[in-house]
C-alpha cells in the first residue's frame, strides 16, 4: 500500500476505511465473497496493460504469447470443472455475459421464457427497466406455493409463445431447480435451454449442486466472483448438442459455441480484461482443490444451520427452507420489512440485501424480504457455532431496532467475532 499512499492519499484513505469495514463487519450478502491473495495478485498483475481482442491463437494485435497462455488455461480449466465442451472467459460481468448469450442465440423481438422477478429472477432476465427488455420479449413463469417451479405453467407458456430460450436461473431462490424438466420442455418447443447459475457456480464446481450441463442444458453462465471466489467476471459455458434447437440449415451443432464467441467479440464487448482472465484462471485452479470443496461443503452446512435457527425463532422463510447457500426471510405480515431489517443490521455491521418474496405486495425497491448468504463468512472460517451466534445477534437487533444502546453492544459483539476470522488478503 506504500505506493498508493505516496501517490494518492484520498484513495489510500478510502482503501484503509474499506479494509476496516470488511475486517470488523460481517458480509452476509449472498452474492459476495473474498478473493484469495493469489487471485488478487493475478488481478493486479501486468496483464492489466495488454490489449488482447479476439481469442487465443488468433489475436488482432501482436505480443500475445503470454495472454494466449493464460486465456487458454482459463478456458481449459473452466471446461474441465464445469463439464463443458466450450468456454468463453472474456465477459466482463454476468450482465454482459447474459446479453452476449441472448444476442448470440436470438434476434430482436424473439422471446425468452424466464422466472418472474418476485419469484427470484435477476434484472438481466428481462426487467422492464433494462435495455434487454426493449430488444427481446420476456415471458415469465412463477413458483408454486411450495416454492418449486410451476412446470405446468412453464410448459403452457412455452407452447403458447415458442421462446427461443428457456432460462433457468435466479438471484434470490433458495432451492435446487429441476433441470431435467426444463430440458424436457425446451425439447418440446425447440428452444435453447440456458442456465444462469451465477450464484451457485462454486457449488457446481465442487460437485455439491447439480450441473445443468449434465442434464442436457445447451448453455450455462456463471459469474466468477460469487461462490466461485474469483475476480469479478463471468464464464459462458456450452455443450456441443446432438440436435439443432434453432432448426435452420446453417445452425450446425457447433454454432452455439461459435455464435457465443462471436457475440462476445466482435458483437458486444471487444476488449477483454486480461488481468481478470489471469485471476479467473487462478480461481479455477483453486476451485479444483480439496480446500475449495471443504469451503463449499461448509457454506451449504452453514446455510442449513442459518435456516433452522431462524425457523426455531419463529421467522418465516421463502420456500420454508434452503437447498443452497442462501436464505430469504419473509417479513410479510410483520412490522419489519427489508428497509427496517437491512438498516438495523447495517447498524451492527452485518451487511445483507433486500429481496422480493413471491408475488410481493410491495414494489421491488421496497420489498418484503431480506436475502442472507454465508459464502463470504465461510471463506473467513465461520462454522455452525458462529452461525448460531450470528442468528442470535440478528434476532436481538430486530427486537431492539429502536434501542441504540443495545445495537451498539451488538455491534461490539459482531466486531469481536469478525476479528477472529480475518479477511483472506488482509
Ligand atoms: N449482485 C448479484 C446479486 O446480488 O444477486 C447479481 O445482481
Amino acid at each position: 500500500m506504500k505506493k498508493i499512499q505516496n501517490v494518492d492519499h484520498d484513495i489510500y484513505t478510502a482503501i484503509l476505511a474499506e479494509q476496516k469495514r470488511q475486517s470488523e463487519g460481517m458480509e452476509l450478502i449472498a452474492s459476495e465473497n473474498y478473493q484469495s491473495p493469489a487471485v488478487l495478485e493475478a488481478q493486479s498483475s501486468v496483464f492489466a496493460n495488454k490489449y488482447s481482442e479476439w481469442f487465443p491463437g488468433r489475436r488482432y494485435y501482436g505480443g500475445q504469447e503470454n495472454t494466449d497462455t493464460i486465456e487458454q488455461l482459463a478456458i481449459d480449466r473452466a471446461k474441465e470443472i464445469f463439464h463443458a465442451d466450450h468456454a468463453n472467459v472474456q465477459a466482463l460481468s454476468g450482465a454482459a455475459a447474459n446479453l452476449c448469450v441472448y444476442s448470440a442465440l436470438m434476434n430482436p423481438g424473439d422471446t425468452i421464457l424466464g422466472m418472474d422477478l418476485s419469484h427470484g429472477w435477476h434484472l438481466t432476465h428481462g426487467a422492464p427497466v433494462t435495455f434487454f427488455s426493449k430488444v427481446f420479449n420476456f415471458m415469465r413463469y412463477k413458483t408454486k406455493a411450495d416454492g418449486t417451479v410451476d412446470f405446468d405453467q412453464v410448459r403452457t407458456l412455452a407452447h403458447e409463445y415458442k421462446p427461443k430460450i428457456i432460462l433457468a436461473g435466479f438471484s434470490a431462490y433458495p432451492r435446487e431447480l429441476d433441470y431435467e424438466k426444463f430440458v424436457e420442455i425446451a425439447k418440446e418447443v425447440w428452444a435453447i435451454a440456458f442456465a444462469d447459475v451465477s450464484h451457485i457456480g462454486g457449488f457446481i464446481a465442487a460437485w455439491l449442486l447439480k450441473n445443468p450441463l449434465d442434464y442436457g442444458f445447451h448453455v450455462m453462465m456463471t459469474t466468477t466472483h460469487k461462490s466461485l471466489r474469483g475476480p469479478r467476471g463471468a464464464l459462458i459455458l456450452s455443450k456441443w448438442v446432438v440436435s439443432n434447437p434453432l432448426k435452420k440449415p446453417d445452425d450446425t451443432i457447433e454454432n452455439i459455441p461459435t455464435r457465443i464467441d462471436r457475440a462476445v467479440f466482435p458483437g458486444m464487448q471487444w476488449w477483454p480484461h486480461m488481468n481478470t482472465i489471469a485471476a479467473i484462471a487462478v480461481a479455477l485452479h483453486e476451485a479444483a482443490t480439496p480446500a475449495f470443496k471443504a469451503y463449499a461443503e461448509q457454506a451449504l452446512k452453514n446455510a442449513q444451520v442459518l435456516a433452522s435457527e431462524l425457523l426455531a425463532l419463529g421467522y418465516k422463510l421463502v420456500t420454508g427452507w434452503t437447498e443452497n447457500h442462501m436464505v430469504i426471510l419473509d417479513f410479510s405480515g410483520t412490522e419489519l420489512d427489508w428497509s427496517v431489517a437491512e438498516k438495523t443490521l447495517d447498524k451492527i455491521w452485518i451487511s445483507t440485501s433486500k429481496s422480493t418474496i413471491p408475488d410481493d405486495p410491495n414494489p421491488p425497491f421496497r420489498p418484503s424480504g431480506l436475502r442472507i448468504g454465508l459464502p463470504a463468512m465461510t471463506t473467513r472460517g465461520v462454522k455452525e457455532e458462529e452461525v448460531k451466534q450470528i442468528v442470535e445477534y440478528m434476532d436481538q437487533a430486530f427486537k431492539n431496532k429502536d434501542n441504540e444502546e443495545v445495537l451498539a453492544e451488538l455491534r461490539n459483539k459482531v466486531r469481536e467475532i469478525s476479528l477472529k476470522f480475518p479477511v483472506p488478503s488482509l
